[in-house]
C-alpha cells in the first residue's frame, strides 16, 4: 500500500490551496526555476487555459482539466521523462489521457512545456476545424499525443499494450535504451467501461511494473453522483487484479508526489487514486456535474478567476510561470543528450535494428525471401489445408524473419493457428518471448496490441474466431482511425465451421469489418492467398488489416509458382473463360472453389463463365477505375458468392447483380450439410446464372 484509501473526497475547502507551494522531495525535486514559481500557480495555468478555450469554442470538457490539475502538474514537472523538442523521443516516458474528454488538460500541458506545434494560437483555437486540438485527442494529428482517447477505457487498454511493449523491447535491446514508464490519467468512465477490467487483468497477471495509473476520483460522471449507478471500491478491484493501489488527496502536490515516488520503485502495476473535485475552483459548479462538459459561462469563470487568485486576461499565461513551466520541459534534456550516447554505443547492427524496428520499417529482403520460399513450397507441394493452417505455414516462415512480430490469441491458440512451434509465451518473469495469451479478453487483446504498435517497435497481430471481431470492434476501429498497423487473425469465418452453430457462425461481420474506414479486410481462398495478404497486411504501414480465415479445409487453386502477389490487387481472375464470358462470378475465400465448381457445370451447358478471386474488397475498390473496371468486366451476368449477407456487394456485382449467400443466421450441422441447407453451392450458382441468362 502506498498510503491509507482516502475514504470522503477532498472539496477546494480542503487541506489543498489554490496557492500552496510544492515542498520537493529528494530525487523528484523540481528545478530551481520552476519552484521559485509556486505549484498552485503552475496548476492554476492549466485551469485557466481549460476554462478560457472551451468557454471560447462554446464547447468541450473543463472540469476534469480544472479537476486533475494539481496532479498533471506534479507529474509533467516532477515525473514524466519527455523532450518536446523530439516527441518521438524512443525511449520517453509515455502519457495517456485516457479521459479523452479532457483534452484541454494534454494541450494546456503541451502547450506550457513548450512542444513547438502547440501554440496559443491553436489553443485560442481548439475544436476548429484544422487546428491540432481537436475535441479529443487524436493519434498523428498532434504532436506529443500518444494515442486517439475519447471512447473511455480505450487509453487505458492501449497502455497496457505500451507497457508489454517497453518490458519485451527492453529485453531485446537492453536497458540502456529500453527503459520508461506509461503514465494513464482515468477517469470514472474509464473504470466503469467493461474493456478497463480486462486490460487491468491482463497487465496485474504480468506485474506490468512500470504502469502507473493516475485515477482522476471526483465521484462525478455526466448523470451527475458517481453514486447514482457505481459503488465498486477502485482499490480493492485493482489490488485484487494483482496490482498495487492506494488513494491520495488529488489536490495535495506533496502528497501526489510521495505517492508517484513510490511508484517508481514498484514490483507491480500502480493505481494511485486521486480524490479530485471536478471543475476546482468554479465558486458554484465545482464538485458538480454541470461542470463536466459544457462551459462555465462568463460569471462563473469570473468566479473562479477570484477563488484562485488568478487576475490574468483569457489566454495570458503570465511570463514567470509560463517560464517555470517551460524550465520543466527542459527537465529530461541531459536523460535524453544520455540516452543518445548510449544508443551511438550499441552495437552497430543493434543500433541500426532497434532504429528500423522504432521507425516501423520491415526488414523488406528478409520478408521477400521468406514469401517466396513459402509460395516455392506451396507450389513444390501443394496443400488441401484451411487457410488457418496455411496461416500458420505462413508464420513459421515470418516469425524468425520479422523479430517484431508478437503473436497471441484471446484463448484458441490451438483453434486460430497463431503460435508456432518455436514461439515462447511472454510471461511476468520473462518478457523475451513472442505470443502473448491474452486470455479471453478479445477487447483487452485488441486494445493492447494497438498501444504496442503506437509504442513503436512491435508489429501485434492476435487469434481469434471471426464472429468476435463484435467483441473487439472499437479498438479495431480505433486502430483505423489511428492508422495503426495491427494484424486481427480471425478464423472460423463462415458456416463452414459447421457443429458450433450460429452463435460461433459469422454473417454480418465481414460487411460490418469493410465498412470501417482505412480497414483491410482480407479473405484468402487458399495457402497461395494467405501467404499473399499476410505479406499485404504487414507492408500496409498505416492501416489494420483482419485476416478472415478458415476451419475447413480447402484446396489449393494456385498451383505454379507466381512472384507477383495477385491479391495486392485487390482481385484477379483466378479462372478465365473459355471465349468471351457471358458470366462473371466474383467470390471470396472458401466460396471461390464453389464458384470455380460452378463455371465447370455452366461450361458443360455451354456457358463461358470467369472467376475472379476477390480477397480484398477494399484494395480492389481503392484500385485506378481502369483496373477496376478491367477485373470486373462486362460480363452480362454478374454473381457475387460469399457465405455471408450481401451488404457492400452491389459495389462490385451492381443492385442487378445475383449474390448467392447468407441471408440469415446459420444453423448447427456438418459443414458440408450446411452449405447445402442455405443453397451456397455449385448448382445454385450455376441454376442462378442459367435463368438469368433465360436459358433455364
Ligand atoms: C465508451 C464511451 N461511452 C460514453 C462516452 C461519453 N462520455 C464522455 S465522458 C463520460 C463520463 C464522464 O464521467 P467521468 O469519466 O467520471 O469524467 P468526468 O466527469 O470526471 O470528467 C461519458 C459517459 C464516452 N466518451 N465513451
Amino acid at each position: 500500500m502506498l498510503s491509507t484509501p482516502c475514504k470522503q473526497a477532498f472539496s477546494m475547502s480542503s487541506k489543498a490551496s489554490p496557492t500552496a507551494a510544492v515542498a520537493p522531495t529528494e530525487r523528484h525535486a523540481q528545478p530551481a526555476a520552476a519552484s521559485a514559481v509556486a505549484h498552485a500557480s503552475m496548476a492554476n495555468a492549466i485551469r485557466a487555459l481549460a476554462m478560457d478555450a472551451v468557454e471560447q469554442a462554446k464547447s468541450g470538457h473543463p472540469g476534469l482539466p480544472m479537476g486533475a490539475a494539481d496532479v498533471a502538474t506534479v507529474l509533467f514537472t516532477r515525473f514524466l521523462k519527455f523532450d518536446p523538442a523530439d516527441p518521438a523521443w524512443a525511449d520517453r516516458d509515455r502519457f495517456v489521457l485516457s479521459a479523452g474528454h479532457g483534452s484541454m488538460l494534454l494541450y494546456a500541458l503541451l502547450y506550457l512545456t513548450g512542444y513547438p506545434a502547440m501554440t496559443i494560437d491553436e489553443i485560442k483555437r481548439f475544436r476548429q476545424l484544422g487546428s491540432i486540438t481537436a475535441g479529443h485527442p487524436e493519434y498523428g494529428h498532434t504532436p506529443g499525443i500518444e494515442t486517439t482517447t475519447g471512447p473511455l477505457g480505450q487509453g487505458l487498454a492501449n497502455a497496457v499494450g505500451m507497457a508489454i511493449a517497453e518490458r519485451h523491447l527492453a529485453v531485446v535491446f537492453g536497458r540502456d535504451v529500453v527503459d520508461h514508464k506509461t503514465y494513464v490519467l482515468a477517469s470514472d468512465g474509464d473504470l466503469m467501461e467493461g474493456i478497463s477490467q480486462e486490460a487491468i487483468a491482463l497487465a496485474g497477471h504480468l506485474k506490468l511494473s512500470k504502469l502507473i495509473v493516475l485515477f482522476d476520483d471526483n465521484g462525478i460522471s455526466i448523470d451527475g453522483a458517481l453514486s447514482l449507478s457505481d459503488s465498486v471500491d477502485q482499490v480493492k478491484r485493482f489490488e485484487a487484479a494483482g496490482w498495487t493501489a492506494a488513494c491520495v488527496d488529488g489536490h495535495d502536490p506533496a502528497a501526489i508526489a510521495a505517492a508517484l515516488e513510490k511508484a517508481q520503485s514498484a514490483d507491480r502495476p500502480v493505481l494511485i487514486g486521486c480524490k479530485t473535485t471536478i471543475g476546482f475552483g468554479a465558486p458554484t459548479k465545482a464538485g458538480k456535474s454541470s461542470a463536466h462538459g459544457s462551459p462555465l459561462g462568463a460569471d462563473e469563470i469570473a468566479g473562479a478567476r477570484k477563488a484562485l487568485g488568478w487576475t490574468h486576461a483569457p489566454f495570458d499565461i503570465p511570463a514567470d510561470i509560463l517560464s517555470a513551466w517551460r524550465v520543466a520541459g527542459q527537465r529530461s534534456k541531459t536523460a535524453h543528450a544520455d540516452w543518445n550516447k548510449r544508443l551511438a554505443t550499441l552495437d552497430a547492427a543493434q543500433r541500426a535494428e532497434f532504429t528500423r524496428r522504432m521507425k516501423g520499417e520491415l526488414p523488406k529482403q528478409a520478408l521477400a525471401d521468406a514469401m517466396r520460399a513459402v509460395k516455392e513450397s506451396l507450389a513444390a507441394s501443394p496443400k488441401e489445408i484451411a487457410t488457418r493452417t496455411a496461416c500458420e505455414f505462413a508464420l513459421e516462415s515470418l516469425i524468425p524473419a520479422l523479430p517484431e512480430m508478437i503473436g497471441g490469441s484471446a484463448d484458441l491458440t490451438g483453434s486460430n493457428n497463431t503460435r508456432t512451434k518455436s514461439m515462447k509465451a511472454i510471461s511476468a518473469a520473462d518478457f523475451s518471448g513472442r505470443f502473448i495469451h491474452y486470455g479471453v479478453r478479445e477487447h483487452g487483446m485488441a486494445a493492447a496490441m494497438n498501444g504496442m504498435t503506437l509504442h513503436g517497435g512491435i508489429i501485434p497481430y492476435s487469434g481469434t474466431f471471426l464472429v468476435f471481431s463484435d467483441y473487439c470492434r472499437p479498438a479495431i476501429r480505433l486502430a483505423a482511425l489511428m492508422g495503426a498497423r495491427v494484424i486481427h487473425v480471425m478464423t472460423h469465418d463462415s458456416i463452414g465451421l459447421g457443429e458450433d452453430g450460429p452463435t460461433h457462425q459469422p454473417v454480418e461481420h465481414l460487411a460490418a469489418l469493410r465498412a470501417i474506414p482505412n480497414l483491410m479486410v482480407f479473405r484468402p481462398c487458399d495457402a497461395v492467398e494467405t501467404v499473399e495478404c499476410w505479406q499485404l497486411a504487414l507492408g500496409a504501414r498505416e492501416r489494420p488489416s483482419v485476416l478472415a480465415l478458415t476451419r475447413q479445409n480447402l484446396p489449393q487453386l494456385s498451383q505454379n509458382f507466381l512472384a507477383l502477389n495477385r491479391c495486392a490487387a485487390g482481385a484477379y481472375e483466378i479462372a478465365a473463360a473459355d471465349g468471351k464470358a457471358e458470366v462473371s462470378i466474383f467470390a471470396t475465400g472458401s466460396e471461390v472453389a464453389i464458384a470455380v465448381d460452378a463455371k465447370k457445370l455452366l461450361a458443360e451447358k455451354g456457358i463461358a463463365a470467369r472467376v475472379v478471386s476477390v480477397p480484398c474488397f477494399e484494395l480492389l475498390l481503392e484500385a485506378p477505375e481502369a483496373a477496376r473496371r478491367a477485373v470486373i468486366g462486362d460480363a452480362p451476368v454478374k454473381i457475387g458468392v460469399e457465405a455471408a449477407i450481401r451488404q457492400g456487394w452491389d459495389a462490385i456485382i451492381g443492385s442487378d447483380g445475383i449474390f448467392v449467400g447468407m441471408n440469415s443466421f446459420g444453423a448447427s450441422a456438418p459443414y458440408k450439410e450446411l452449405y447445402k441447407h442455405f443453397g451456397v453451392t455449385a448448382e445454385a450458382i450455376a441454376d442462378a446464372a442459367l435463368r438469368k441468362l433465360g436459358k433455364n
